[in-house]
């Protein structure tokens, strides 16, 4: 494991697909992995980027990816598929649209299916985050589909989140969920070759400043602007448009991408997310441990005879809680 461990700190690329494949398997070795990576983490810029089905994210991130390599960093680009965990097509899809990155040593990407619930895959790709930021990628890129929990997941264990959108899916404010702008540090319209993008750039503009907070937000959700204006640490959040296919725009959007960072430092934001975030995550491994806990103290005829009560109105939710925790803490207790 130490060797892995180091191999994966000098960024080489064998080792650090070993290693994902080992925490993405098995729980044990996901922490492990983490407790030894861990210090060196804190570095990369993790940026994530959502949005509808097809709207052109992948693409997207393969253009964006070229223009940051040629800044010279290195970039780690985690895909995240929610929705076809049996079929790959997307995946697939992902690898062909990033077939320009595949070579080149200063990039890394890496698919992942869902397996099980959102939260076991939210926890994986914050795992995967961490081993990449460990490796010394400069940036680390999420891609999901926006499809509600997933996204905000992804927003909560991204320093930046960009929203990517596409004119032509119809009227525009209804294809757009309310949920996505509570979540965009940046707002893209991409295929601005097609038809309609200056409509659809002109009505996430007029969403922005119809909402409460007159398209001034901090850390990416809604805060009233006059405490936002108070501690300047205000960010107006910018409406961008490109053609990934032709590659244009990117450099505005890496921009962008630097922008944010350095308002997020200079604001203090920064620690802020990285405390919120690091908070979730102690809270989500608390809650896991306390369940597997309870459950290996219970018995499952007794929990079973427990919920059939409550179900049939014999025994109050309450209770039937007060009776469990008794167990659990008189197993503990020897
Ligand atoms: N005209 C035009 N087509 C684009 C542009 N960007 C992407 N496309 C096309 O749109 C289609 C979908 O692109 P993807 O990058 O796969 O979109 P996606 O959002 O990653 O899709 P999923 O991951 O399946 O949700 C592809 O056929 C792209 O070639 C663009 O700027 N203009
Ligand atoms: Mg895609």
């Amino acid at each position: 494991m130490n060797v892995l461990i180091e191999q994966v700190r000098q960024g080489q690329i064998r080792a650090i697909a070993r290693l994902i494949t080992q925490v993405e398997n098995s729980s044990t070795a996901a922490e492990q992995a983490i407790e030894a990576l861990y210090p060196y983490t804190g570095k990369a810029h993790v940026v994530g980027l959502t949005g509808s089905p097809g709207a052109g994210k992948s693409t997207v991130v393969n253009a964006l990816v070229k223009t940051l390599r040629q800044q010279n960093v290195r970039v780690g680009i985690i895909a995240v598929d929610p929705t076809s965990p049996f079929t790959g097509g997307a995946l697939l899809g992902d690898r062909v649209r990033m077939r320009d990155l595949s070579g080149d040593p200063g990039v890394y990407i890496r698919s992942m299916a869902s397996r099980g619930s959102l939260g076991g895959l939210a926890k994986a790709t914050a795992s995967v985050i961490k081993v990449l930021d460990a490796a010394g990628f400069d940036y680390v890129l999420v891609e999901t589909v926006g499809a509600g929990q997933a996204e905000v997941d992804i927003a909560n264990a991204a320093h930046t989140t960009v929203v990517i959108e596409a004119p032509g899916m119809g009227d525009e404010i209804q294809s757009i969920k309310a949920g996505i702008l509570e979540i965009a540090d940046i707002l893209v319209v991409n295929k601005a070759d097609r038809p309609g993008a200056d409509r659809t750039v002109r009505s996430l503009k007029m969403m922005l400043h119809l909402g409460p907070v007159g398209g001034t937000r901090q850390s990416g959700r809604i805060s009233s602007p006059s405490t936002a204006s108070q501690n300047g640490a205000a960010w107006n959040i910018p409406v961008l448009e490109t053609v990934a296919t032709e590659e244009k725009g990117m450099a505005e959007l890496a921009e962008m991408l630097g922008k944010h960072m350095a308002h997020l430092r200079q604001s203090g934001e920064w620690l802020k997310r990285e405390k919120e975030r690091s908070w979730r995550e102690v809270e989500m491994l608390l809650q896991e441990r306390f369940m597997a806990q309870f459950q290996a103290s219970v018995a499952p005829e007794v929990r079973d005879g427990l919920l059939t009560a409550v179900a049939e109105r014999k025994v109050d939710p309450f209770t039937a809680v007060r009776q469990l925790l008794e167990k659990t803490e008189s197993k503990r207790k020897g």
